[in-house]
């Protein structure tokens, strides 16, 4: 296999050529990627075979990305709107109106005050590029509001910061010589494929596994063991493992007394956990409880695969700190199989300031939260809130489908007077309440260069395509913009190549990269067998100054959800919304080879809680609380639990059947660390729908 040369704009070969690159999703696997082109267009996606973490296999989504990227709904020009707000009206623009005009409204915006204009981004590609680089530039210098981009992972990385000190944590790779794998709110299978290959090495090597999970996903159908806990009790579940432990005296002493801060203190605060209580909280057989402790407390290494699922409810984040502590508990860190890994991408040596150029910014400036979107774009001017937002810029995210308490997102949108630019690949419901939507590259057109929060390597992603119809890569986007804002600080002439070299700058080697498309970070097998953790005392943080000095409690406590199963007289189903296996939150729903797959939108339920409504498997239901209703198709099931229902998958508002999604009914609450979303807390009732 020849690999393209390392710049784009060559005559199309007649003969097949293989272009290396990086899976652009937000995923924990971040996989290279190899594009056949034959004659300019590409023809097939497959996972590298050179890189050991892809192993030449992608999941059935990534491996329809030419569907996806020839898709005949591709927005290809720029569209400004000819109807309505929202009615998805759209006539044809030029670039040069496109950009002059919206060029030309945030200036007018931005002479009166810039923080009413607010970027709105997530990780539609977690490319470093086409993410936060020359947008970031461009935002700063113009001075908009600074987005808090807390909509998935924020509750759970401030709990590891206060525990282990970063998103750090174990070699995915060692997972495979672990002899105990709990994997604790995470549906492997479905969103971490290539974890679970290793799970699998370990589990024919004769490892135990272990599934921490309200729902009976495909993972936990593989495991040895399931714990169908309710949802939001984990922290409950690791302070009684820690007093099994205790009393059982199943302690690693040494390595508590030389590298853990604050022991006597959770010790005492886990004794009051007996498993009794826990089971209670929980939902769980006590001897599920026990018999957990004593395999963690005897197979050696133990591993826990921890991963968000468990951290979007109200004390998502203390409960993320719970179950940071227990490896050190049994002295897991010690081997290269042993430990805990949430996230890898602290190890990562960012060069952020060279990247965003936050030196560009001015003056300091109000921080908006991104879920809290819904009553922000309500809010009106006041000396608390600043100004009202009056622009909104959104790229690589769907907040209309994806941001929590959707009606009043959707109302937002609405409002008459919001100046709004899209950058997308497709109308997506958000799209559809555009000003501008303005056509965008996929990873297939544009250079990127990505880190991974499940592995520790770096991916170059080269374009194999030239960019289709007009579209332009978000970078590009901003470059012009800045430049009709008259911003000419030499960073804007920065291309895309030199953006990926600012990423790590000499902390990597782009050699390898632009050689092999992938390299490694230098990290220790077991980083820490010796302790050495990057919190401000070098230890695992039991207890956390830091915490303590914002007045709150140092030590990881059980928060019960804000709408704990049994609170509400009216809505007594608790509700989880995850990730379906064929799409990627918001992304691929209109791909119509994976939807088929996914069929409609569905609410699982126990057959107990469909029976006392009248409620059978395929009925058409209304799901429904005081935020508002959403319909879908009843399955049957018991993947949920007595007392739980589950809403898979983030449709696209205009999919599903009456025009809305699970996001109607979740809240703007957040959590108690890291101002995230608490999509999983949230009460709801269910019934027979009315024609
Ligand atoms: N196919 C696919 N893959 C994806 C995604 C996708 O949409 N589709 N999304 C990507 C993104 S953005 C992310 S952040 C990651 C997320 O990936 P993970 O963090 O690994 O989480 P999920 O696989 O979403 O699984 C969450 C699991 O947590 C369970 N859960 C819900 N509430 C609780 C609770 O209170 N406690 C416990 N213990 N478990 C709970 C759910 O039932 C679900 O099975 O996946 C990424 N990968
Ligand atoms: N109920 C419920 N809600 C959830 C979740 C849940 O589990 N339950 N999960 C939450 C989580 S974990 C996350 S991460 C968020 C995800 O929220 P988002 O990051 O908004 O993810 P997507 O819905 O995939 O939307 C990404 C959009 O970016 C576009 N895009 C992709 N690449 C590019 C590009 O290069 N340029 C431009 N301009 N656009 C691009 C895609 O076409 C897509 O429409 O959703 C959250 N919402
Ligand atoms: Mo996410």
């Amino acid at each position: 296999m020849d690999r393209m040369p390392e710049t784009t704009g060559q005559r199309p070969s007649t003969l097949p050529t293989t272009v290396a690159g990086a899976c652009p999703h937000d995923c924990p696997d971040t996989c290279a990627l190899l594009t056949t082109v034959i004659e300019g267009r590409a023809v097939q996606v497959h996972g590298n075979p050179d890189h050991s973490h892809t192993a030449g296999t992608l999941c059935t989504k990534v491996s329809r990305y030419t569907e996806r990227t020839y898709h005949p709904e591709r927005v290809l020009q720029p569209l400004k709107r000819s109807g309505a707000k929202g009615s998805g009206q759209f006539a044809p623009a030029s670039w040069d109106e496109a950009l002059d005009d919206i060029a030309g409204r945030l200036a007018a915006i931005a002479a009166r005050d810039p923080q009413a204009i607010l970027p709105y981004s997530y990780a539609g590609t977690m490319g470093m590029v086409q993410g936060e680089s020359m947008a970031a530039r461009f935002f700063k210098q113009l001075g908009a509001s600074e987005l808090d981009r807390t909509i998935c992972a924020s509750a759970g990385a401030e709990g590891l910061t206060h525990t282990l000190g970063g998103k750090v944590g174990m070699k995915v790779e060692h997972f495979a010589s672990s002899r105990l794998i709990l994997i604790w709110g995470s549906n492997s299978i479905g969103s971490n494929l290539h974890f679970w290959r290793l799970a699998q090495q370990a589990k024919r090597d004769g490892a135990k596994l272990v599934c921490i999970d309200p729902r009976r996903t495909e993972t936990a159908d593989k495991c040895h063991e399931h714990l169908q806990l309710l949802p939001g009790t984990d922290a409950a579940l690791a302070l009684s493992l820690m007093h099994e432990l205790i009393v059982h005296d199943w302690l690693d002493h040494d390595y508590i007394a030389r590298h853990t801060l604050g022991w006597p203190a959770l010790r005492e605060r886990a004794l009051q956990w007996p498993p009794e209580r826990a089971a209670a909280v929980c939902g769980l057989p006590v001897e599920q409880i026990r018999q957990l402790a004593r395999d963690y407390g005897s197979l050696s290494p133990a591993a826990i695969r921890l991963n968000y699922g468990m951290q979007r409810v109200r004390g998502g984040g203390n409960a993320t700190r719970a179950v940071a502590c227990l490896p050190a508990l049994v002295g897991a860190w010690r081997q290269a199989g042993g430990g805990l890994l949430m996230s890898s991408s602290g190890h990562y040596p960012v060069q952020h300031a060279a990247l965003q150029r936050p030196d560009l910014r001015r003056s300091a400036s109000r921080v908006i939260n991104m879920s809290t979107i819904g009553d922000d774009l309500l809010r009106p001017a006041s000396a608390d809130f600043g100004p009202r937002i009056e622009a909104l810029i959104v790229y690589n995210s769907n907040p209309l489908a994806v941001a929590p308490e959707s009606a009043k997102v959707a109302q937002g949108f609405l409002r008459p007077e919001l100046f709004t630019v899209v950058l997308e690949h497709f109308m997506t419901d958000t799209a559809d309440h555009a000003d501008y939507v303005l056509p965008a590259t996929t990873q297939l057109e544009h250079w990127d260069i990505h880190l991974s929060y499940g592995h520790s390597d770096v991916l170059l992603n080269r374009p194999a395509i030239a960019p289709l119809g007009q579209a332009r890569s978000n970078s590009e986007i901003f470059r012009q913009l800045a430049q009709r804002m008259g911003f000419d600080d030499p960073c804007y002439a920065d291309d895309d190549l030199t953006l990926c070299k600012a990423a790590f700058g000499a902390q990597v080697d782009f050699e390898a990269l632009l050689s092999q498309g992938f390299t490694s970070l230098n990290i220790p097998d077991a980083p820490f067998a010796e302790g050495g953790f990057p919190t401000p005392s070098g230890k695992c943080e039991f207890f956390s100054q830091r915490l303590a000095d914002r007045g709150l409690d140092g030590l990881p406590d059980h928060l019960p959800n804000a709408e704990a199963p049994g609170s509400s007289e009216r809505y007594r189903l608790a509700m989880i919304s995850p990730p379906a296996r064929n799409f990627l939150n918001s992304t691929f729903v209109n791909v119509t080879s994976l939807r088929d797959i996914e069929t409609e939108p569905v609410l699982e339920i126990h057959s107990q809680d469909a029976d006392a409504r009248q409620i059978v498997d395929g009925a058409t239901v209304r799901v429904y609380n005081d935020r508002g209703s959403y319909h879908c198709k009843a399955r049957v099931s018991d993947r949920a639990r007595p007392g739980l229902v589950v809403g898979l998958g983030i449709w696209w508002r205009k999919m599903g059947l009456r025009g809305t999604n699970v996001n109607e009914l979740t809240s703007q609450r957040l959590t108690d660390l890291g101002r995230a979303p608490t999509f999983y807390d949230c009460l709801v009732e269910v019934e027979l729908a009315r024609p």
